[in-house]
């Protein structure tokens, strides 16, 4: 296979890229009327409509020609057949097998992992019917009000994120708290609302040996213990989810009550595992499961429906298309719905971590731009905000809006005026506002002659900007899980045409190797030379500091 960008598909969408680089969109839409229809498609009531994209026929058959040259179908067989396709790891790619509601088998080294998977959700399962029934009591016999999942990145944002998106179907009888920062305030700050004797802590960590989720449940034991005064107590108010059984037993742990995980779910792809406990904590086992059922709807269709009907493949080669043809450095992510507000974090890690990476799965150095910057917010606030910038600024930024058509507290007019913003945007980034649109509103206004001259440039908006939309019923457990299901799809298929490896993070090691040394000379007093002077200079200056009061 040649190069990527040497291969005769790439060549072909460079061509094509300087004939329709200057089509608006607005011109498309008024020649086809049927533009909405023929790009977009459904999953039951979920719908990715992608006609506001700057595309043509020609344009989706060159892209899904890539696919097809690039091996997309073949990396989609491989990863469901559990073939160790995170090669820098030796490890296989199964977040997948974790919702596999079919059952179907899944084989690692030849075994198949579904019924590890299937025991592990039944144990779940019990744990969380014994907290919500009380059956599972505290040390004093109190039952359990409050669950803090200690962890960080993979093991905290998923569940952190789905916790608030599921909000509505939350308990009122245990609430759930994250605490992920290695600053103490996260963690003083929430244990300050807390009682010990009804508070369980889930610590969190695939590996046990992060040092922020340590030192995180470090604190909480202390904290705990200093109310109980009974180490024997920790086993009724402490449990851990982890790969590394030895790790959090020798924590103190009761190995009954640490659920395990596996080598072959990556940290960012771990909400659909026991890392989901919190999650399942507070939305209950059917709604956890329901989440899950809605990934396989989506994992279904990304490994059965023709390339041209399927939704990651489709948002992923629109990102390519705008990230290496229009040269976008970013796009932004935009729920529109403040139950969402965690989404854009959560896919940012996602997206940043899974395909920033510069070096092909062969060992050389890229010559194509790989990920984007990945940013969002809630797009009501956004608009409010950044979107000044999006609309006029200087830069692409395609955009991927999120809404649902009913909110299940829908009691008022407030969802409508939601939706007529969503609508409304996508229509102004797409159509834009013409001069002679411009002039007129501003002549309707009594402004002419000079007034006019100056303030008719500010007004005009080029337009032309790309969106997906993306809308489903209810935000409920099944569409989140197909939410975040195409997402995920979406970044492996854009990590096949790179030829990048998604799945493994070598880029946040250094950070950490770093710190560690930094730490031990944080330890003692004297001047610190083993850095660049900077490094010396700024870790000199904080010694220098800490111990005066100002
Ligand atoms: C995710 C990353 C990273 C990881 C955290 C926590 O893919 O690898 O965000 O999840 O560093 O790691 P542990 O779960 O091992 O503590």
């Amino acid at each position: 296979m040649p190069d990527l960008t040497r291969s005769p598909a790439w060549q072909a969408l460079h061509n094509h890229f300087e004939q329709v680089r200057h089509l608006h969109m607005r011109d498309l839409f008024t020649q086809d009327p049927k533009r909405f229809q023929r790009y977009s498609i459904k999953l039951e009531d979920f719908l990715l409509d992608y006609s506001k994209n700057r595309i043509t026929d020609e344009t989706e058959s060159l892209l899904l020609e890539l696919a097809r040259d690039r091996d997309v179908p073949g990396w989609i067989t491989r990863m469901f057949n559990g073939e160790k396709i995170n090669h820098t790891e030796d490890r296989a790619v199964l977040h997948i097998a974790l919702r596999n509601r079919a059952n179907r088998p899944i084989l690692v080294d030849g075994r198949d992992v579904m019924p590890e998977v299937n025991a592990m959700l039944e144990k779940m399962r019990s744990f969380c019917d014994a907290i919500h029934s009380q059956k599972w009591r505290g040390y004093t016999g109190q039952p359990i009000k409050d669950v803090v999942n200690l962890g960080v990145g993979g093991s905290d944002l998923g569940p952190m994120m789905a916790t608030q998106a599921l909000h509505p179907y939350a308990s009122r009888d245990v609430s759930v708290h994250f605490v992920s920062n290695v600053d103490e305030n996260h963690i003083n700050n929430t244990l300050d609302n807390l009682k010990p004797e009804t508070t369980l802590f889930i610590i969190a960590s695939k590996s046990f040996t992060t040092q922020d989720t340590l030192v995180n449940a470090d604190t909480a034991r202390e904290w705990f213990l200093q109310a109980s005064n009974d180490t024997s107590a920790i086993a009724k108010h402490f449990v851990a989810v982890s790969n590394n059984v030895a790790a959090a037993s020798a924590f103190g742990i009761d190995e009954q009550n640490i659920f395990k995980m596996w080598d072959w779910v990556g940290g960012r792809y771990s909400l659909w595992s026991t890392v989901g406990l919190s999650l399942a904590m507070a939305i209950g086992m059917d709604n956890f499961e329901e989440m899950l059922a809605g990934a396989h709807d989506m994992d279904e269709h990304f490994r059965t429906a023709p390339l041209e009907q399927n939704m990651p493949v489709i948002m992923a080669l629109l990102g390519i298309w705008y990230n290496n043809f229009f040269n976008a450095q970013s796009y932004a992510v935009l729920p529109y719905d403040q139950h969402l507000r965690f989404l854009p974090d959560y896919l940012r890690q996602a997206d940043m971590e899974s395909n920033g990476k510069s070096v092909t799965r062969d060992g050389e150095q890229v010559d194509y731009s790989t990920g984007p910057v990945l940013f969002g917010q809630l797009g009501i606030t956004g608009q409010h905000a950044f979107y000044q910038l999006m609309h006029q600024g200087t830069k692409l930024i395609p955009a991927d809006i999120i809404a649902s058509i009913t909110n299940l507290r829908c009691i008022s007019s407030h969802h409508r005026m939601l939706m007529a913003n969503v609508f409304a945007q996508a229509e102004a980034f797409m159509r834009g506002k013409t001069e002679d649109e411009a002039r007129a509103e501003l002549e309707a206004q009594g402004i002419t002659g000079e007034q006019l001259n100056v303030l008719l440039p500010n007004k005009i908006f080029a337009g032309n900007k790309p969106s997906n939309m993306i809308l489903y019923h209810t935000l409920n457990p099944r569409n989140l899980g197909r939410l975040i299901a195409l997402y995920e799809h979406k970044f492996f298929v854009q990590g096949v045409i790179w030829n990048i490896n998604s799945y493994d993070q070598w880029g946040v090691e250094l950070g950490k190797q770093l710190a560690q040394t930094v730490l031990g000379e944080l330890d003692q007093d004297d001047e610190v030379t083993s850095h660049d002077c900077s490094t010396n200079g700024l870790i000199n200056y904080y010694k220098s500091w800490r111990s005066k009061k100002v």
